[in-house]
């Protein structure tokens, strides 16, 4: 039964990530929030963490800015994946080098998106395998969970720790996970640079949608 099943899924995942992908806007404000029609997916995490990078290994173009330097990414820019459904880069949170002000601002922008909108069907909240949770990620998570938000969290950049480090963490933030209510109870490594763990996330884009 699985053999028949799974062929076939893939073929449509593949079809729809090698389909038509187009940037639509940057908003920094609510205000210019487009209507919510269409399924979102989001991309969250600390600056740095590799939102962006995981969306171009998803889409397997390069169409959201990556860069070295944490903070790259000040808006949340929507892209439109054919008629399918939209993806969601989001600045990063727990960033101490931007002014008060601008923190306050995408602080603001990242948690009123998360809490009002319909249509989003699920936060992937990235967290860098290397370090684990945070302090800001755990107020993150509480967010969701009281937003009643669904959120499934990645270990990014998952090339970089041994394979038994890598195991310490996922256990770890597992342990955490299970007391919240809003999160998927599994966490998924993943690595943009050598595509690991992409045909999964295809996979749970393609039960959402
Ligand atoms: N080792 C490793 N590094 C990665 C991976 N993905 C991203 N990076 C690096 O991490 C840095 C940040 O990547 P971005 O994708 O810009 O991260 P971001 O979360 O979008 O950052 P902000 O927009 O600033 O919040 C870059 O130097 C990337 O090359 C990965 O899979 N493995
Ligand atoms: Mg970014």
């Amino acid at each position: 039964m699985t053999d028949e099943i799974i062929p076939i899924a893939k073929a449509t995942a593949s079809q729809i990530f090698s389909g038509p992908c187009d940037f639509r806007l940057g908003i920094s404000n609510l205000e210019q929030l487009p209507p919510s029609y269409i399924s979102e997916i989001a991309f969250a995490g600390r600056s740095n963490v590799g939102k962006s990078s995981l969306i171009n290994a998803v889409m397997g173009r390069k169409i959201a800015h990556v860069s070295h330097t944490p903070g790259r990414t000040q808006q949340l820019n929507f892209f439109e994946v054919g008629p399918h459904f939209w993806l969601v880069d989001m600045p990063g949170y727990g960033y101490a080098k931007v002014s008060k002000s601008l923190k306050a601002s995408w602080d603001g922008l990242i948690k009123n998106y998360l809490v009002g909108r319909p249509n989003l069907r699920v936060v992937f909240l990235l967290i860098d395998s290397r370090h684990g949770l945070k302090d800001s990620d755990k107020e993150m998570m509480k967010m969701l969970d009281q937003s009643a938000v669904a959120y499934r969290i990645i270990l990014t950049k998952s090339d970089e720790p041994k394979g038994s480090e890598l195991k310490k963490t996922k256990d770890a933030v597992e342990d955490t996970i299970k007391k919240h209510p809003a999160a998927f109870p599994t966490a998924l490594p993943v690595s943009s640079w050598e595509k690991k763990g992409i045909d999964e996330i295809h996979q749970i884009i393609m039960g959402l949608i």
